[in-house]
């Protein structure tokens, strides 16, 4: 029989707005139908193996501040506490999905083949749970970047030795994902940049990063794995630089590659903000481009310029990033991840509880407003109306032409082009309507 950790905390129910009661949702409704279906599958909620189970507490200046049972982690013993602990908290949240790291979820062994097996152990133990409690893996992903192999990378390392055990890495991370029935494999590369050009070749790591992806695609499609392939983009941190800096610039590294319609983005808030755009601007341009995949969501805090990794809490911006996951026609196998921890001053297993409550009721809220916001139409109105001259077959035929030709328009039809107002404060007070 399992141990409870969280003290036979019952389920979280859904008691609306008015409820006073902390272990309540007042805003997320699992079941509300909201455009047609229920809300828990528009938002699709995954808790983070790594922030609520492996994360410790520690922080530049200090080490471990929370005290878990199954501390120390490096027994295959505490593999399994910290599972049936992580399975307790979903059901208690009625979260559909988790995501992991191999690190997160066993301690490395003395060798690769021992790491392996005990990744493979872990999967054995977690899959009659998936069965039992219906929750499932959103999607696996693996760590290279805490081990000091890594340091200098993992594809994109001068040594290629590195690069082949990140491939062995990363074949056994997708082993495990598709033997969990992962609907997502991700590839976060913290580690893949550099920390001083004077010694770094960018135009040859770029390569082996692409080959790197290259392989994976093939590997994933040869084991019959048909989720998405996802890349995480990140401008910095640990790296001075990292490649996948940006949405837009994983598309160019996509495109350069071929692999622009087998592998979309997993977009995190706090990254977008580290990279000097707002969420939804990264949200929206994946939707332009064709690769919308999957979003983790939380919030940096504005002030500190680190990847502070906050439970979101904030309503407006998280109803703008909704919009736009709508408008991309919402989540096909990606969802919301909560790639966020508690502080590490709040060292109780409730603190761990009530974030995510607090997190879901967040991103209903914002979901609400963003189906609402999409629902009535007035933001898309405008925009339609503010681009409307372009749908008239002469602007059409335009594009679809010379420079010369767009030229001469200016002398035939003796243009002179009369400015319209960008109504930017009428729509952001119409955007206020619904927050
Ligand atoms: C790091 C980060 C990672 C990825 C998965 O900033 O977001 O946790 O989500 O490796
Ligand atoms: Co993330």
């Amino acid at each position: 029989m399992a141990r409870s950790y969280f003290g036979d905390l019952a389920p979280i129910r859904y008691e609306g707005p008015e409820s006073d009661n902390d272990f309540a949702f007042r805003q997320y409704d699992a079941n509300e139908i909201v455009l047609g279906r229920p809300m828990k599958d528009h938002l699709r909620f995954a808790v983070a193996w790594w922030h609520s189970f492996a994360w410790e507490g520690g922080d530049p200046f200090g080490g471990r501040s929370f005290e878990r049972p199954w501390y120390p982690q490096d027994t295959m013993e505490s593999m399994q506490q910290k599972a049936d602990a992580a399975f307790e908290m979903f059901s208690i949240l009625g979260v559909p999905y988790f995501c992991w790291h191999d690190l997160d979820v066993r301690p490395e062994g003395a060798s690769f083949s021992e790491s392996r097996d005990r990744l493979d152990r872990w999967v054995d133990a977690v899959l009659p749970r998936i069965e039992e409690t219906g929750v499932r893996c959103l999607w696996g992903t693996a760590n290279m970047f805490t081990h000091r192999r890594w340091m200098a990378g993992a594809a994109t390392n001068p040594d290629p030795d590195v690069f082949a055990y990140a491939a062995a890495t990363v074949k056994t991370c997708l082993d495990a994902t598709l033997r969990l029935g992962g609907e997502n494999y991700v590839l976060w590369g913290g580690r893949e940049g550099y920390e001083t050009l004077l010694n770094t070749d960018m135009g040859r790591e770029r390569q082996q990063a692409g080959r790197f992806l290259s392989m994976v695609v093939d590997y994933a499609r040869k084991i019959g794995f048909t989720g998405q392939i996802l890349i995480e983009p990140k401008p910095q941190e640990p790296s001075k630089h990292q490649y996948d800096f940006d949405v837009a610039t994983v598309y160019g590294f996509l495109k350069d590659f071929g692999l622009e319609n087998e592998v979309k983005v997993n977009i995190e808030q706090g990254h977008a903000i580290l990279a000097g755009h707002s969420f939804e601007h990264e949200i929206h341009l994946a939707r332009a481009l064709g690769i919308f995949g999957s979003i983790d969501m939380n919030r940096n805090d504005y002030q500190s310029g680190w990847d502070t990794d906050q439970f979101p809490n904030n309503v407006p911006e998280v109803a703008l990033a909704y919009y736009e996951i709508l408008k991309a026609g919402g989540f096909t196998s990606g969802g919301t991840n909560f790639d966020a921890r508690v502080r590490r001053q709040s060292i109780d297993p409730e603190d761990l509880i009530l974030a995510h409550v607090g997190a879901m009721d967040t991103c209903a809220a914002g979901f609400k407003a963003a189906a609402r916001m999409l629902e009535e139409g007035h933001l898309e109105a405008a925009l339609t109306q503010r681009y409307a001259k372009w749908d008239a077959s002469e602007a059409q035929t335009m594009l679809a032409g010379d420079l010369e030709a767009a030229a001469a328009r200016v002398d035939v039809e003796g243009l002179d082009p009369v400015p319209g107002s960008g109504r930017q404060e009428r729509l952001e007070r119409l955007v206020n309507r619904y927050v």
